[in-house]
């Protein structure tokens, strides 16, 4: 029998403050910004399920699509490399959809810990995963997966997966940091493998943060839904409207909300005062070519070892070594 499904208590308290100081913080700042790690509340974790449900969102699915030829010769290249077990840890794992053919396919995995912000969220996706693989050694942790993170097991080959191109929503150099603590987090001889969005065509582009059902506006818009709710603010939701568009010199997409007139928000005793079409920048989402990735990465420390991208050249997934 394996063990349970093992849980680490949320450190509340502390999440609220640094929630409300960074808020604060943010919306002091010319020009205004919020993190996207706080987008991630129950609901806009939900919204995030249904944007990858949408025709216009193809990350998700090319991904996916992806994932099973990546994960069967992931498999042969372990066999090759060790014949320890291999301990998965998934950063920012959300749904856990994407975990799943590395599962079927790479045999050594035996142990999987699934780190994300949104806690709630994260205890269902590992009960439900518990379910497809009753063998597997699962521990669900509710933590800012950006920082560093106490690892314990020797002897165990330690396989870093961050799909989804989620290090896109990081500035390069937060990335490059981001993969440093990974590094050190995954220890010596350890592994990482990442999904990463690339550059492409601006329409399809536009088209995948501007979808025709409006969902990403909603799970923009749901972070000032959050900040009313958890913090007291007094955001008027229709003061806002969704934006995003491409920054081809920063290689980005950028989501904002733009306030449609001049307007004051009050949260405890902070006044914010807005004027009509100024916004506030609620995320960035950066597109690599493999080798700027593989760039990237090697100012982190880490080796690219081996890189597949999607037949349509709309996705891509790397492999790093330490
Ligand atoms: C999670 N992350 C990779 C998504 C992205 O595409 O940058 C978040 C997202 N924002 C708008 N749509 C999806």
């Amino acid at each position: 029998m394996s063990d349970p499904v093992s849980t680490t208590l949320p450190e509340t308290e502390q999440a609220d403050k640094e929630f409300l100081d960074d808020v604060i913080a943010g919306l002091h700042r010319q020009p205004k910004q919020l993190a996207p790690k706080y987008f991630y509340d129950e609901q806009g974790s939900r919204y995030f399920d249904q944007i990858c449900q949408l025709e216009e969102y193809y990350p998700y699915r090319t991904e996916l699509e992806l994932l099973p030829r990546v994960a069967k010769e992931l498999n042969d290249y372990f066999h090759q490399q060790t014949s320890d077990g291999i301990h998965v840890i998934e950063f920012g794992a959300g749904s856990l959809h994407k975990i799943k053919p590395l599962l079927e396919h790479v045999e050594q995995i035996d142990e999987f810990t699934a780190i994300d912000i949104s806690g709630a969220h994260l205890q269902s996706a590992c009960a439900e995963l518990k379910n497809y693989f009753p063998e597997l050694t699962i521990h669900g942790v509710e933590a800012d997966f950006t920082r560093p993170f106490p690892l314990k097991a020797e002897g165990r080959v330690h396989l870093g997966f961050f799909p989804g191109s989620t290090i896109g929503n990081l500035a390069p150099a937060e990335a490059v940091e981001f993969l440093a603590n990974a590094r050190q987090t995954l220890g010596e001889g350890s592994y990482m493998l990442l999904g990463v969005d690339t550059k492409k065509d601006e329409q399809l582009l536009h088209q995948a943060y501007n979808d025709s059902a409006g969902v990403t506006a909603k799970f923009n818009k749901n972070v000032l839904v959050r900040i009313n709710r958890e913090l007291g603010a007094d955001f008027d939701l229709d003061g806002f409207r969704h934006e995003a568009w491409y920054n081809d010199a920063k290689g980005r997409v950028e989501m904002h909300l733009r306030s449609v007139r001049e307007q004051r928000v009050t949260l405890g005793t902070q006044v914010f005062d807005f004027a009509k079409d100024e916004t506030i920048h609620t995320e960035n989402s950066y597109k690599y070519h493999p080798h700027e990735f593989e760039d990237l990465a090697a100012k982190a420390g880490w080796h690219a070892e081996k890189w597949w991208l999607a037949d349509n050249q709309m996705f891509s997934v790397t492999l790093l070594r330490s």
